[in-house]
This record gives structure tokens, C-alpha cells and sequence, in this order.
């Protein structure tokens, strides 16, 4: 009986998408869904495409992969996967993978990973992004679990990754949880990002008084330049298109409800954990969450705005680009100094240049940007900030004027702009020299004796605010 190279359970979009990657790339690929209409409409329709080899029944399944077995789980993340791990792996033998390709939390991960780990199988949660059309032709995948466990499915992740340069968007990321953990890094920074690109696209709108096809040709410019990118590119699309049954710009009929999966919100939870400023990540939360509230945005509708009004001058796009590269410089920024902190809190020794790399293509940040930071670990790979290389520093510094016209405009207009201006306001925070963080240890030893510490002199001091003044060593 042939035996399959490495088997997918789960085939709703993301699954079946990967499994046809799979069999387009040469490999013999098991499929197997809880529900076996699935897996009979995927060979059906697919079936000319590479070879697949279908199971009806886990025992099936497991029978029909070769050893060592590689087993993804392609369900709904959460539940599902802790059900389908329990179905499967009494099955397996020590040795054999259990990829979970899924938006598991890290978390969950690493629970699931020491939990079979103890019982002599390998748990491989492994970060896949570029959607469903990302699946079929080449997405980006972050893989964890134990080098072992990447030996043995690495090459065949690799081959159906996306390709960049010729170099694979796929690589080990660290042990355990640390490829959930970077896949959801990568979907806060893209929150970030698409805030960005919302807000630019507002102020455009409203200050500079362009209409939605106008601003689809400057982000088609900006797209030749060096905010290149997937997203910069499908926003151009999209406020290209108009309503058919309307005949409106389709931005202008979309209910303006953001909504979200989650991974936006674990970035900022777990960055809240690590201690590490998120601004950018945490206001493009906020944001979709604020714009679902429609009853307190209607209740505040007629609140008053600026009583000043009047139109951005001549040469704001050029500012929004500027100010929309200084911020996005930012919120990478963050996004990288996140995983950096989740690297030494975990031991999991991450590489970022290569974090970069695989992000390049496949994924939905993919961009030109992405090899700069590529460019900027690998010429210093303990870099504490990216601001600081040489490249972001510089075009931080070109940007200088006009993010903070932008962001003024913003203000004065009363156009909100929070990802503009959290990225502003996390720029100054790092370059002052003092920080009002001073007055705020001066408050809390006040009210709660925490102690301080002085310019001047090593150890932790109190002042005897409700006697006589006088500062005592604690
Ligand atoms: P869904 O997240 O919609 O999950 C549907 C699949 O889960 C079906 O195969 C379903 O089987 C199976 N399933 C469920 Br629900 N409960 C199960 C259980 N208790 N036992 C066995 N199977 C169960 O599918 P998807 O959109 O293809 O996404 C798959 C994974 O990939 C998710 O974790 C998702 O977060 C992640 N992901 C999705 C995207 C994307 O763009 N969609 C991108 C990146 C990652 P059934 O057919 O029998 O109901």
C-alpha cells in the first residue's frame, strides 16, 4: 500500500488549501476531515492535482503515513484541536509530529507541546499566514517544537512555502510555543500596519479633501516606492472599487465595524505580561474596538469638534507617506522588541534577521520593508530598538517635520489619528532625555511609600511626606 508523506486532518479552506500545496509540490498527502464529505469533495475536485491518498477513519489515516508520521491539524483553533489531539495521538508512536498549523494560542501551545512531549511524540505549532490563497500557493510558515521534529518536516515545509530571492519564507523558529508566539506578533504588527494605512487614507480623505479613486492612485504610487508592499497594494484595490448596485465608492458602503479574530488582542495581552510598550499594536486594537460601538459612537455623535476648520496645503500626501513609513518604522519596532522579550523569557533564542526574512513573502505584511529589517539584524543582531539602525534612523530623522504636521493636522482638524499619534508620542518618549516618569515616582512614594531611586546615588529611598520631609533610605 503506498504511504503518504505526511497527512492533513482538517480540510475546511485552510486545510484542503495546504494539502493541494502539498500534493502540487510532488508529496503524497493523506486527507482526513471529522466530517467525510469534505475529504470526498477535495479528491473529487482536486484529485488531478498530486496525490492524495483519502481516509474515512483516524486508524485510516494514521495507517497511511509513512514513518516517522507527519500529522497536521488544520481545525478551528482552541477545543477542536485539543479534541483532535486527543483522538490521535493514542494512535501515534513515539517519534511521529503532530503539526498544529492552526491560530493556536502560544500558550495552549506550550501546554500541548510538554504534554506529548511526555508521551514521546512531537508537538509542532506552526504559524501560517497568507490566508487561504497563502495555503495553496506558498504561504509563510513559523514553525516551533524541537529541531528533531524540523529535520524531519522542515524540507517539506520549506518546499511549499513562499520563496523570495529564492530563499524559503519557512524556517525553525524555537522550541515550542515560539512559532504561535511569532505568528501572533506578526498579526498585531499587522493590525498596526493596516491602521496605519487607514488613517492615512482618512486624513487624505478629509483633510486633503481627495476622493476614494484619487487616493487609490497615490497609494498606487506609494506602492512603487518604498512602502511596497501586499497591503499597500490591496488598499489601493479596494478604493478603486465601486458598488455595482450603487454605483458609490465601495469604501462608502461598508459599515464601518471593524471587527477581529483575536490574535491582535493576545499580542497586546501578552506584550502587557512581557512589559513591553505596544503602543501601535495596542491603539489598532482599540481602534477596530471603539468603531464596533456603535451605540456610544452614536450616543456622542454630536459632541463638539474644532471650530477651526480648513484643508491640509499642498504636498500633504508626500507628508502622510513620510509620516505613515516613521510610524510603520515604529510599530515594528514594537512588534520585534516583543518577540524579543518573549525570546529571553521562554529561552527560545529566536533569530529576527530570520523572523524578517520568512515574512518577506507569503504572508500578509509582506513587503520590500521587511528585508530592511532583515538587513539591519544581521548587521546587529542584539540591536535594542530598530529605530536606532542606521536606515530607520535615518528616514525617522528625514520624517521629522512632516509626521508631526501630519499628526498636528490631525489634531487641529479633529480627525482621529491614534496610531499616528501613539507612534509620535513612543518616538519622543524614547529619544527625551527626561521623562515626566520622574514625577510619577514622586506620586507614588507619596501616596503608597513605593520608594524611589536618585540621580545621584545608588539604593532606594522614601521621603517622609506626612512628617517632617526628610528622605530615609529604605
Ligand atoms: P475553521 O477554523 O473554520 O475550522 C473548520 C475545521 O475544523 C473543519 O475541518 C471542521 O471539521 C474542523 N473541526 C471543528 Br470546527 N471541530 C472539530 C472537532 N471537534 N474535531 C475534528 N474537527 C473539527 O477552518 P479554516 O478557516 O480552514 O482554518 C483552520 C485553522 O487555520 C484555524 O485554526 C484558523 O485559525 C487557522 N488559519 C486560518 C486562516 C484563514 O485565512 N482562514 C489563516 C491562517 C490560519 P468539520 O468539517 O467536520 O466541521
Amino acid at each position: 500500500m503506498q504511504k503518504a508523506r505526511i497527512g492533513v486532518t482538517g480540510l475546511a479552506v485552510m486545510g484542503r488549501n495546504l494539502a493541494r500545496n502539498l500534493a502540487r509540490h510532488g508529496h503524497a498527502v493523506a486527507v482526513h476531515n471529522r466530517t467525510q464529505s469534505r475529504t470526498k469533495a477535495l479528491v473529487e475536485q482536486f484529485g488531478d492535482e498530486g496525490t492524495f491518498l483519502p481516509a474515512d477513519t483516524p486508524e485510516q489515516f494514521v495507517a497511511s503515513l509513512e514513518r516517522p508520521r507527519r500529522l497536521v491539524v488544520m481545525v478551528k483553533a482552541g477545543a477542536p484541536t485539543d479534541a483532535v489531539i486527543e483522538e490521535f495521538a493514542p494512535l501515534l508512536e513515539p517519534g511521529d509530529m503532530i503539526v498544529d498549523g492552526g491560530n493556536a494560542n502560544f500558550l495552549d501551545t506550550r501546554r500541548r507541546e510538554a504534554a506529548l512531549r511526555e508521551r514521546g511524540l512531537h508537538f509542532v505549532g506552526t504559524g501560517i499566514s497568507g490566508g487561504e490563497e497563502g495555503a495553496l500557493h506558498g504561504p509563510s510558515i513559523m514553525p516551533g517544537g524541537s529541531a528533531e521534529s524540523y529535520a524531519a518536516l522542515g524540507p517539506l515545509l520549506e518546499d511549499i512555502s513562499a520563496k523570495v530571492d529564492g530563499t524559503p519564507c519557512c524556517t525553525h523558529v524555537g522550541p515550542d510555543g515560539a512559532g504561535h508566539f511569532v505568528k501572533m506578533v506578526h498579526n498585531g504588527i499587522e493590525y498596526a500596519d493596516m491602521q496605519l494605512i487607514a488613517e492615512s487614507y482618512d486624513l487624505l480623505r478629509h483633510a486633503a479633501g481627495l476622493a476614494p479613486a484619487e487616493i487609490a492612485e497615490v497609494f498606487r504610487t506609494w506602492n512603487a516606492g518604498r512602502l511596497d508592499s501586499y497591503l499597500i497594494e490591496i488598499t489601493a484595490e479596494v478604493l478603486a472599487h465601486t458598488d455595482a448596485a450603487t454605483g458609490r465608492p465601495f469604501v462608502d458602503v461598508v459599515l464601518d465595524q471593524a471587527e477581529q479574530k483575536g490574535t491582535g488582542r493576545w499580542t497586546v495581552q501578552t506584550a502587557l505580561d512581557l512589559g513591553v510598550p505596544v503602543g501601535g499594536i495596542a491603539e489598532a486594537v482599540f481602534a477596530r474596538s471603539v468603531s464596533g460601538h456603535a451605540a456610544l459612537r452614536e450616543a456622542a455623535r454630536g459632541l463638539p469638534g474644532p471650530s477651526r476648520t480648513g484643508a491640509a496645503g499642498a504636498g500633504f500626501a508626500d507628508a502622510v507617506e513620510r509620516a505613515l513609513y516613521a510610524s510603520k518604522i515604529v510599530a515594528y519596532a514594537q512588534g520585534f522588541h516583543e518577540i524579543q522579550a518573549g525570546s529571553a523569557e521562554y529561552g527560545w533564542d529566536i533569530d529576527l534577521a530570520a523572523m524578517a526574512t520568512i515574512w518577506r513573502g507569503g504572508c500578509i505584511i509582506r513587503a520590500e520593508f521587511l528585508d530592511r529589517i532583515r538587513a539591519a539584524y544581521e548587521a546587529d543582531p542584539h540591536t535594542p530598538t530598530l529605530l536606532t539602525d542606521d536606515h530607520f534612523a535615518a528616514a525617522a530623522g528625514d520624517a521629522q517635520d512632516a509626521w508631526r504636521d501630519v499628526v498636528a493636522t490631525a489634531a487641529r482638524l479633529g480627525i482621529p489619528a491614534p496610531g499616528f499619534s501613539t507612534a509620535l508620542a513612543y518616538y519622543d518618549s524614547l529619544r527625551a532625555d527626561r521623562l515626566p516618569a520622574a514625577l510619577t515616582q514622586g506620586q507614588r512614594d507619596f501616596f503608597g511609600a513605593h520608594t524611589y531611586r536618585r540621580v545621584d546615588r545608588e539604593g532606594s529611598f522614601h521621603t517622609l511626606w506626612g512628617g517632617d520631609r526628610t528622605e530615609v533610605t529604605s
